[in-house]
């Protein structure tokens, strides 16, 4: 793609700007010097030459090449290390099957309703055929940049393209949320680079990356939560003083990629200080971490609220995914991970009435609730990760009976679809449901997470049931969520089919992630943005896994 049009510097070869590792990671610096934790018995550096044991964390050993993978990959031998992929060397996929093309069809059907409706504005309001802005930088068009390329949309692609390059400008006097921001735009940005190969995203992404860093001038070094873009002014939200946790602590994956491929460690010092910091504070129970963090004082506010849900959520995503990113040396993201994994367990899990699913729950003050976000069906997903990457096995044990769970989120809805926030039934009682809703929460947003963890299962089981869950999702999408005129629209009811009610909102997300998401689930190729050379960010945008340092 773009090979025919030079001048825009269209390319798939090596960019102009510097692209290079990092000479010495500088967590691996401290990590060598301050010696490793009682649990770590494993030594990293041996683990690069010998793809042995890496470390073990209370009694649970850790290999890292040795998780679930299909059947027919296991018989290939010993496994290396992949290099990071070339930035444009992302092959096109084959040609789509009958489900994938059926994601190009939605695909189709909500950018005919944005660029109609609502081009180049943040996002669109299909049903009065209108827009709404955020942050007035095109957010829908970034978000679904790689998601075009992975389509093998061309066409719009080339148009969106076209946009970034002659009216995407960041010289604005406009307030963003830099953790939005920087998954939606950054992150965005950066995929695009990587698939297409193009510098126009990478400036872009310097350009953006830069204009968010004022954030991070605070007291603590824990970043405000908004900041604007043209003037630098960064302040946190008008009613607090708080950050949130989960806003300050998945900014990393981007932050840390600006660096490698800028050449400028001044992106991932700042991310990775807010990471430091946020390990050794207090008010964490066995891993778990509450929802809100002081940019004065740089502690934990709020304490004794747990969640694995909204506030908290992708924290613990990217302790995971950063640890994957550079190539699985910090052991202190994977310390706190597993430990994080342990305390969901104890504090955390339980099973419903009659079906015995196991979900998530919260803890306030010691009370348990029953309560879980959609958001949590990131979990799934995550922990299957996990367990690819050579995590315990029962990581995986527990991604698929919550895989399960999120599923019936969606199933035991009258439309097929999940609600915002179910609660679950503890006690056997008459023909009573597991899954409850209440009349607040009855809404559905377009949002990913289950057919995200639909992905990462059926790609590390290979079990053809995930791909049929998505598939029937993606059938309630298209019957309650398709407004005729162009665009899919969140929903206030997910329990009246008669009568769902859209709410006139399409999320970038849906675009970015829910259809990205459903197409490569449908994919029986695990090439195809495989999960050994990418890491998706939470707003699923493949970066590279880093390549170790060349020896010698
Ligand atoms: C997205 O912006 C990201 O997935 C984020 O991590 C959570 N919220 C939305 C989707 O639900």
């Amino acid at each position: 793609m773009g090979s025919s049009k030079p001048q825009r510097h269209f390319r798939r070869g090596p960019p102009h700007l510097q692209i290079r590792a990092p000479d010495k990671d500088p967590k691996e610096q401290r990590q060598d010097d301050a010696g490793r934790r009682d649990e770590v018995v494993g030594d990293a550096r041996q683990e690069e030459s010998t793809q042995r044991t890496v470390v073990s964390w209370r009694g649970a050993v850790i290999e890292p090449e040795q998780g679930t993978e299909l059947p027919s990959r296991k018989a290939q031998g010993p496994p290396t290390k992949p290099p990071s992929p070339a930035p444009g060397s992302q092959n096109q996929p084959a040609s789509p099957n009958e489900r994938q093309r059926a994601v190009i069809d939605a695909f189709r059907h909500a950018w005919t309703g944005y660029r109609k409706f609502a081009w180049g504005h943040d996002e669109l309001k299909p049903v009065s055929r209108s827009f709404s802005e955020w942050f007035g930088l095109g957010l829908t068009l970034i978000d679904a940049l790689d998601t075009m390329w992975i389509l093998g949309l061309k066409k719009e692609f080339e148009e969106a393209r076209k946009w970034v390059s002659k009216k995407l400008r960041f010289q604005k006097d406009v307030d963003v949320n830099l953790f939005e921001s920087t998954i939606r735009i950054l992150g965005g940005l950066l995929s695009a680079y990587h698939l297409s190969g193009d510098d126009l995203f990478l400036r872009k992404a310097e350009d953006f990356g830069n204009r968010l860093l004022p954030a991070f001038q605070t007291p603590s070094k824990i970043p405000y939560s908004d900041v604007n873009i043209g003037t630098g002014a960064a302040h946190p939200p008008r009613w607090t003083s708080d950050s949130t946790v989960a806003e300050v602590t998945s900014i990393q994956l981007e932050f840390r990629e600006l660096s490698r491929l800028t050449g400028n460690k001044k992106f991932q010092e700042a991310a990775e200080e807010v990471t430091r910091r946020v390990h050794s504070l207090p008010g964490k129970k066995d891993g778990l971490v509450p929802m809100f963090i002081s940019t004065h004082s740089g502690l934990f506010t709020h304490l004794g609220v747990f969640t694995l849900g909204a506030r908290a959520d992708s924290y613990y995503e990217y302790l995971l995914k950063q640890w994957i990113q550079g190539g699985k040396k910090e052991t202190q993201l994977l310390e706190d991970y597993v430990e994080a994994v342990e305390g969901i367990k104890r504090h955390l899990l339980r099973k419903s009435e009659p079906r015995k699913l196991t979900f998530v729950g919260e803890l306030a003050h010691g009370r348990f609730s029953a309560k879980m976000d959609h958001l949590v069906c990131f979990l799934p997903g995550t922990l299957a990760l996990g367990a690819h990457h050579g995590l315990p096995a029962g990581h995986m044990e527990l991604a698929r009976a919550l895989m399960d769970t999120c599923y019936q989120m969606n199933r035991q809805m009258e439309t097929g679809l999940s609600p915002e926030i179910v609660h679950f039934n503890l006690y056997p009682q008459g023909d009573r449901k597991d899954v409850q809703v209440k009349p607040a929460d009855r809404h559905n947003l377009l949002r990913p997470e289950t057919v995200e963890s639909l992905f990462y299962l059926h790609r590390l089981t290979g079990e053809r049931k995930y791909q049929d869950w998505g598939w029937e999702i993606l059938q309630s999408f298209n019957k309650y969520t398709r407004v005729p005129s162009g665009g899919y629209s969140s929903i206030s009811n997910v329990q009246d089919p008669r009568s769902p009610q859209p709410r006139d909102k399409m999320e970038s997300f849906f675009l970015g992630e829910t259809l990205k998401y459903l197409y490569l689930l449908f994919s029986d190729d695990p090439d195809l943005l495989s999960l050994d050379t990418y890491v998706f960010n939470t707003e699923a945008h493949p970066l590279p896994i880093w390549a170790p340092p060349r020896v010698g």
